[in-house]
Protein backbone atom coordinates (compact mmCIF):
# COMPACT_ATOMS: atom_id res chain seq x y z
CA UNK A 1 0.00 0.00 0.00
CA UNK A 2 1.32 3.44 -0.86
CA UNK A 3 -0.10 6.55 0.03
CA UNK A 4 1.49 8.50 3.47
CA UNK A 5 3.84 5.16 4.20
CA UNK A 6 6.25 2.91 2.08
CA UNK A 7 5.77 1.85 -1.37
CA UNK A 8 4.95 -1.84 -1.94
CA UNK A 9 2.85 -2.96 -4.62
CA UNK A 10 4.02 -2.44 -8.19
CA UNK A 11 2.78 -5.12 -9.41
CA UNK A 12 -0.88 -6.37 -10.45
CA UNK A 13 -0.78 -9.19 -8.22
CA UNK A 14 0.92 -7.07 -5.36
CA UNK A 15 -1.73 -4.08 -5.94
CA UNK A 16 -4.09 -6.93 -5.70
CA UNK A 17 -2.91 -8.13 -2.56
CA UNK A 18 -2.67 -4.22 -0.79
CA UNK A 19 -6.56 -4.32 -1.56
CA UNK A 20 -7.36 -7.44 -0.14
CA UNK A 21 -5.29 -6.16 3.21
CA UNK A 22 -5.64 -2.78 3.14
CA UNK A 23 -8.51 -2.02 0.64
CA UNK A 24 -6.66 0.56 -1.39
CA UNK A 25 -3.77 0.41 -2.91
CA UNK A 26 -1.27 3.11 -5.12
CA UNK A 27 -0.62 2.98 -8.59
CA UNK A 28 2.23 5.24 -9.42
CA UNK A 29 3.56 6.82 -12.59
CA UNK A 30 0.03 6.25 -14.51
CA UNK A 31 0.25 9.17 -16.56
CA UNK A 32 3.03 11.39 -17.71
CA UNK A 33 3.59 14.95 -17.30
CA UNK A 34 1.98 15.32 -20.66
CA UNK A 35 -1.07 13.35 -20.24
CA UNK A 36 -1.97 15.29 -17.22
CA UNK A 37 -1.28 18.75 -18.70
CA UNK A 38 -3.89 17.86 -21.52
CA UNK A 39 -6.27 16.10 -19.89
CA UNK A 40 -5.97 19.12 -17.39
CA UNK A 41 -6.28 21.59 -20.56
CA UNK A 42 -9.37 20.00 -21.04
CA UNK A 43 -10.89 19.98 -17.85
CA UNK A 44 -10.69 23.48 -17.97
CA UNK A 45 -12.40 24.25 -21.09
CA UNK A 46 -14.82 22.21 -20.13
CA UNK A 47 -15.55 23.55 -16.89
CA UNK A 48 -15.65 26.94 -18.28
CA UNK A 49 -17.68 25.90 -21.25
CA UNK A 50 -20.57 24.57 -19.08
CA UNK A 51 -20.72 27.12 -16.58
CA UNK A 52 -19.55 24.57 -13.90
CA UNK A 53 -20.07 26.09 -10.40
CA UNK A 54 -19.86 24.60 -7.00
CA UNK A 55 -22.96 22.29 -5.08
CA UNK A 56 -24.82 23.70 -2.45
CA UNK A 57 -23.95 20.41 -0.40
CA UNK A 58 -21.25 19.09 1.91
CA UNK A 59 -20.99 15.57 0.21
CA UNK A 60 -20.35 17.01 -3.11
CA UNK A 61 -18.37 20.14 -0.83
CA UNK A 62 -19.72 24.13 -1.94
CA UNK A 63 -16.03 25.16 -3.22
CA UNK A 64 -15.42 21.99 -5.54
CA UNK A 65 -16.23 21.98 -9.06
CA UNK A 66 -17.27 18.61 -10.30
CA UNK A 67 -18.12 17.19 -13.99
CA UNK A 68 -20.00 14.07 -14.42
CA UNK A 69 -20.44 11.79 -17.12
CA UNK A 70 -16.62 12.99 -18.48
CA UNK A 71 -16.92 10.23 -21.39
CA UNK A 72 -19.43 12.35 -23.16
CA UNK A 73 -16.19 14.54 -23.71
CA UNK A 74 -13.88 13.31 -25.88
CA UNK A 75 -11.04 11.35 -27.06
CA UNK A 76 -8.97 11.97 -24.04
CA UNK A 77 -11.42 10.89 -21.67
CA UNK A 78 -12.43 7.53 -23.34
CA UNK A 79 -8.41 6.47 -22.54
CA UNK A 80 -8.72 6.54 -18.50
CA UNK A 81 -11.34 3.30 -18.60
CA UNK A 82 -9.12 0.96 -20.27
CA UNK A 83 -6.03 2.10 -19.32
CA UNK A 84 -4.65 -1.41 -18.69
CA UNK A 85 -2.49 -1.05 -15.40
CA UNK A 86 -5.69 0.36 -13.78
CA UNK A 87 -8.50 -1.77 -15.40
CA UNK A 88 -6.06 -4.60 -14.92
CA UNK A 89 -5.97 -4.31 -10.93
CA UNK A 90 -9.94 -3.50 -11.26
CA UNK A 91 -10.87 -6.63 -12.93
CA UNK A 92 -8.60 -8.52 -10.14
CA UNK A 93 -11.13 -7.00 -7.40
CA UNK A 94 -13.88 -7.38 -9.14
CA UNK A 95 -13.89 -9.94 -12.82
CA UNK A 96 -13.91 -8.85 -16.20
CA UNK A 97 -17.45 -8.67 -16.21
CA UNK A 98 -16.99 -5.19 -14.40
CA UNK A 99 -18.83 -1.75 -15.65
CA UNK A 100 -18.03 1.92 -15.57
CA UNK A 101 -20.19 3.04 -12.95
CA UNK A 102 -19.11 6.57 -13.51
CA UNK A 103 -16.48 9.10 -14.27
CA UNK A 104 -15.83 12.52 -13.18
CA UNK A 105 -14.09 15.10 -11.72
CA UNK A 106 -13.15 16.92 -8.47
CA UNK A 107 -11.68 19.71 -8.43
CA UNK A 108 -11.20 20.80 -4.54
CA UNK A 109 -10.55 24.72 -4.33
CA UNK A 110 -8.99 26.38 -1.70
CA UNK A 111 -10.91 27.16 1.08
CA UNK A 112 -12.94 23.49 1.02
CA UNK A 113 -13.70 21.80 4.04
CA UNK A 114 -13.12 18.10 4.56
CA UNK A 115 -15.81 15.96 2.85
CA UNK A 116 -18.17 13.33 5.25
CA UNK A 117 -16.53 10.19 5.78
CA UNK A 118 -18.50 7.67 3.73
CA UNK A 119 -17.67 4.20 1.96
CA UNK A 120 -18.86 4.19 -1.98
CA UNK A 121 -20.94 1.36 -1.35
CA UNK A 122 -22.58 2.49 1.57
CA UNK A 123 -25.78 2.54 -0.13
CA UNK A 124 -26.31 -0.59 -1.23
CA UNK A 125 -28.04 -2.85 1.23
CA UNK A 126 -25.92 -5.80 1.82
CA UNK A 127 -24.57 -6.93 5.18
CA UNK A 128 -21.26 -6.55 5.35
CA UNK A 129 -18.31 -7.51 4.96
CA UNK A 130 -18.87 -8.52 1.44
CA UNK A 131 -17.29 -9.42 -1.50
CA UNK A 132 -16.36 -6.46 -3.56
CA UNK A 133 -19.35 -4.85 -5.56
CA UNK A 134 -17.30 -1.14 -6.04
CA UNK A 135 -13.91 -0.45 -7.02
CA UNK A 136 -13.16 2.85 -7.20
CA UNK A 137 -9.93 5.44 -8.03
CA UNK A 138 -8.76 8.42 -8.22
CA UNK A 139 -6.70 9.64 -10.37
CA UNK A 140 -4.30 13.10 -9.50
CA UNK A 141 -4.36 15.09 -11.75
CA UNK A 142 -2.21 17.82 -9.31
CA UNK A 143 0.30 16.49 -6.48
CA UNK A 144 -1.92 15.36 -3.30
CA UNK A 145 -1.08 16.55 -0.49
CA UNK A 146 -1.77 16.60 3.31
CA UNK A 147 -2.90 20.04 3.01
CA UNK A 148 -4.47 20.79 0.11
CA UNK A 149 -7.18 17.73 0.36
CA UNK A 150 -5.80 14.56 -1.34
CA UNK A 151 -8.17 11.66 -0.67
CA UNK A 152 -8.14 10.79 3.27
CA UNK A 153 -8.62 7.18 3.85
CA UNK A 154 -9.29 4.37 7.07
CA UNK A 155 -6.70 1.71 6.05
CA UNK A 156 -8.47 -1.74 6.56
CA UNK A 157 -12.26 -0.12 7.17
CA UNK A 158 -13.24 -2.31 3.92
CA UNK A 159 -13.18 -5.24 6.55
CA UNK A 160 -15.37 -3.44 9.16
CA UNK A 161 -19.14 -2.51 9.05
CA UNK A 162 -20.29 0.56 7.10
CA UNK A 163 -19.22 3.91 8.86
CA UNK A 164 -21.57 6.25 10.50
CA UNK A 165 -21.96 8.70 7.26
CA UNK A 166 -19.56 11.53 8.54
CA UNK A 167 -18.27 10.44 11.54
CA UNK A 168 -14.99 11.23 13.55
CA UNK A 169 -12.39 8.31 12.52
CA UNK A 170 -8.41 9.15 12.56
CA UNK A 171 -7.64 9.27 8.66
CA UNK A 172 -4.81 9.14 6.39
CA UNK A 173 -3.93 11.08 3.49
CA UNK A 174 -3.56 9.30 0.58
CA UNK A 175 -0.56 11.47 -0.76
CA UNK A 176 0.19 11.58 -4.97
CA UNK A 177 2.00 13.07 -7.23
CA UNK A 178 0.41 14.34 -10.53
CA UNK A 179 -0.30 10.92 -12.69
CA UNK A 180 -0.74 8.25 -9.97
CA UNK A 181 -3.96 6.56 -9.03
CA UNK A 182 -5.41 5.56 -5.56
CA UNK A 183 -7.35 2.41 -6.17
CA UNK A 184 -9.67 0.92 -3.48
CA UNK A 185 -12.56 -1.32 -2.86
CA UNK A 186 -15.47 0.49 -2.47
CA UNK A 187 -16.41 -0.65 1.12
CA UNK A 188 -13.03 1.45 2.07
CA UNK A 189 -14.25 4.67 4.18
CA UNK A 190 -12.56 7.43 2.86
CA UNK A 191 -13.46 11.24 2.34
CA UNK A 192 -11.75 14.55 0.03
CA UNK A 193 -9.81 16.38 2.24
CA UNK A 194 -10.03 20.12 2.94
CA UNK A 195 -7.35 22.22 1.28
CA UNK A 196 -5.88 24.59 3.14
CA UNK A 197 -3.40 25.61 0.48
CA UNK A 198 -4.07 28.52 -2.34
CA UNK A 199 -4.23 26.35 -5.39
CA UNK A 200 -6.74 23.80 -6.09
CA UNK A 201 -6.39 19.67 -5.96
CA UNK A 202 -7.81 18.39 -9.04
CA UNK A 203 -8.83 14.49 -9.50
CA UNK A 204 -10.37 12.06 -11.56
CA UNK A 205 -12.75 9.93 -9.87
CA UNK A 206 -12.91 6.93 -12.14
CA UNK A 207 -15.66 4.66 -10.60
CA UNK A 208 -16.19 0.66 -11.54
CA UNK A 209 -18.85 -1.72 -10.11
CA UNK A 210 -19.90 -5.41 -10.68
CA UNK A 211 -21.26 -6.17 -13.98
CA UNK A 212 -24.34 -7.18 -12.13
CA UNK A 213 -25.72 -4.05 -10.27
CA UNK A 214 -26.88 -0.77 -11.43
CA UNK A 215 -24.18 1.72 -12.90
CA UNK A 216 -24.15 5.16 -10.70
CA UNK A 217 -24.33 7.33 -13.50
CA UNK A 218 -26.69 5.62 -16.28
CA UNK A 219 -24.50 4.88 -19.32
CA UNK A 220 -27.00 4.00 -21.64
CA UNK A 221 -28.88 7.11 -21.12
CA UNK A 222 -25.97 9.65 -20.51
CA UNK A 223 -23.76 8.52 -23.66
CA UNK A 224 -25.77 8.68 -27.31
CA UNK A 225 -25.52 5.47 -28.86
CA UNK A 226 -23.98 7.01 -31.93
CA UNK A 227 -20.41 8.05 -29.54
CA UNK A 228 -20.78 4.92 -28.28
CA UNK A 229 -20.37 3.37 -31.56
CA UNK A 230 -17.14 5.40 -32.25
CA UNK A 231 -15.80 4.21 -28.37
CA UNK A 232 -13.34 0.78 -28.89
CA UNK A 233 -14.87 -2.48 -28.20
CA UNK A 234 -14.05 -2.50 -24.72
CA UNK A 235 -14.81 0.81 -23.95
CA UNK A 236 -18.18 -0.34 -25.31
CA UNK A 237 -18.18 -2.92 -22.73
CA UNK A 238 -17.30 -1.27 -20.30
CA UNK A 239 -20.12 1.02 -20.18
CA UNK A 240 -22.88 -1.25 -20.41
CA UNK A 241 -23.23 -2.72 -24.22
CA UNK A 242 -22.49 -6.01 -23.21
CA UNK A 243 -23.91 -9.04 -21.10
CA UNK A 244 -22.89 -10.64 -17.60
CA UNK A 245 -22.03 -14.17 -17.70
CA UNK A 246 -24.41 -14.34 -20.89
CA UNK A 247 -27.06 -13.09 -19.50
CA UNK A 248 -27.56 -10.18 -17.11
CA UNK A 249 -28.54 -6.85 -19.20
CA UNK A 250 -29.52 -8.87 -22.72
CA UNK A 251 -32.17 -7.23 -24.99
CA UNK A 252 -34.53 -10.32 -26.44
CA UNK A 253 -31.50 -12.65 -25.81
CA UNK A 254 -28.93 -10.80 -27.83
CA UNK A 255 -26.36 -8.71 -26.33
CA UNK A 256 -27.15 -4.53 -26.43
CA UNK A 257 -23.75 -4.93 -28.34
CA UNK A 258 -25.53 -5.62 -31.47
CA UNK A 259 -27.93 -3.00 -31.29
CA UNK A 260 -25.45 0.00 -31.18
CA UNK A 261 -26.56 2.28 -34.15
CA UNK A 262 -23.52 2.13 -36.77
CA UNK A 263 -22.37 6.45 -36.42
CA UNK A 264 -21.79 6.07 -39.83
CA UNK A 265 -24.92 4.77 -42.05
CA UNK A 266 -26.89 5.41 -39.57
CA UNK A 267 -28.68 1.93 -39.56
CA UNK A 268 -28.54 -0.67 -36.82
CA UNK A 269 -25.04 -2.74 -36.73
CA UNK A 270 -22.88 -4.65 -34.79
CA UNK A 271 -20.57 -1.98 -33.54
CA UNK A 272 -17.38 -3.82 -33.77
CA UNK A 273 -17.58 -5.73 -30.35
CA UNK A 274 -17.94 -9.20 -31.23
CA UNK A 275 -21.22 -10.33 -29.12
CA UNK A 276 -20.30 -12.37 -26.34
CA UNK A 277 -21.86 -15.97 -26.42
CA UNK A 278 -25.51 -15.82 -24.57
CA UNK A 279 -26.39 -18.35 -21.56
CA UNK A 280 -28.98 -19.84 -23.98
CA UNK A 281 -26.06 -20.83 -26.46
CA UNK A 282 -24.29 -23.39 -23.92
CA UNK A 283 -25.11 -26.96 -24.41
O1 LIG B 1 -12.13 13.91 -3.85
C1 LIG B 1 -11.76 12.95 -3.20
O2 LIG B 1 -10.60 12.78 -2.83
C2 LIG B 1 -12.76 11.87 -2.81
C3 LIG B 1 -14.14 12.13 -3.35
C4 LIG B 1 -15.11 11.09 -2.94
O3 LIG B 1 -14.83 10.18 -2.21
C5 LIG B 1 -16.49 11.19 -3.43
O4 LIG B 1 -16.90 12.23 -3.94
O5 LIG B 1 -17.22 10.17 -3.28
Amino acid sequence: MTTTGTTTGTTTSEHLRDIAEDGVTCIRGVLDADAVGLLLEDLARIEHEEGVRPASNDFEGTRTLRVYNLLRHGRLWAAIPVHPRVLGVVEGVLDPGCLVSSLSSVRIQPGETAQPLHADDQLIPLDRPHPPVVCNSMWALTDFTADNGATRIVRRSHSWGAPTYGGDHPTEPAVMRAGDVLVWNGSLWHAGGANLTAHDRVGIAMNYCAGWIRQQENQQLGLPPRLVAAFAPRLQELVGYSVYRGLIGHVERRSPAELLVDAASGNDAASGNDAAPMVWDRS
